[in-house]
């Protein structure tokens, strides 16, 4: 067999890529406002909010750094049309933490909280799903500052705003609130397969009015 063309070679890749979504080369930085600094005495992971048992969970880097490490190989799409593809996470998977710090039984949705108040909200089923990871390294590497170490939640089912760089909490909610791309007229729940860009494009059930 001959190699394939550059054209058959591309379309090959495009023909995994989302509706309206095209191939990044390299890995852009994309983010709004500054790249926090680490401070790692200050550093914490929450988890709070509607809790099975009512209470907090709180890890220190160190503890978080202990917890079991796996990797999970996904793509990142932007709503801006890049998409990375390929990419192998390393890191805590979204499931040990709920499995950790179970939500209690009438939870539906999360909202992911990062450094300066940046938040992400999704479904809880999202937010547990079988890939959903938080990263601590990009192929086999600790991830940069403007990547987001020490810590980014990567969920390969939903645009990748989603994801939070410098996370540093979940907040279990019984009921839905936009977070905050999703104030600023993005879709709601963001699925890149189903192309929901913006907040225009929802239906009714897709999320709280903006
Ligand atoms: N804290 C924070 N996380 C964020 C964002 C942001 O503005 N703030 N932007 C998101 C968006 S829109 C994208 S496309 C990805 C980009 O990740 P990258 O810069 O590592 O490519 O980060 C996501 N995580
Ligand atoms: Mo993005």
């Amino acid at each position: 067999m001959g190699q394939p063309d550059n054209r058959s070679r591309r379309e090959a890749v495009e023909s995994e890529l989302p509706p309206g979504q095209r191939l990044q080369r390299g890995w852009p930085v994309t983010h709004y406002g500054p790249v926090p600094k680490f401070r790692p005495e200050r550093w914490e992971f929450r988890v709070f909010g509607a809790t099975a048992d009512g209470g907090k969970r709180c890890w220190t880097h160190e503890e978080f750094s202990a917890l079991p490490f796996s990797t999970v190989v996904a793509d990142l799409h932007c709503v801006t049309k890049f998409s990375m593809l390929g990419a192998e996470w390393g890191g805590v998977p979204a499931r040990t933490i709920a499995a950790l710090a179970p939500p209690a039984a009438d939870v539906t949705h999360v909202m992911v909280w990062a450094e300066y108040g940046f938040s992400a909200n999704m479904r809880l089923a999202d937010f547990v799903s079988e890939r959903s990871i938080f990263a601590t390294h990009k192929d086999g590497e600790l991830l940069t500052a403007e990547h987001g170490f020490p810590l980014r939640l990567v969920v390969p089912q939903l645009y990748a705003w989603k994801g939070p760089k410098w996370v540093r909490g979940v907040e279990y909610m019984t009921a839905d609130r936009r977070g905050f791309w999703e104030e600023r007229g993005y879709h709601n729940v963001g699925d890149p397969w189903r192309e929901q860009r913006y907040s225009y494009q929802e239906e009714p059930g897709d999320g709280p009015e903006l």
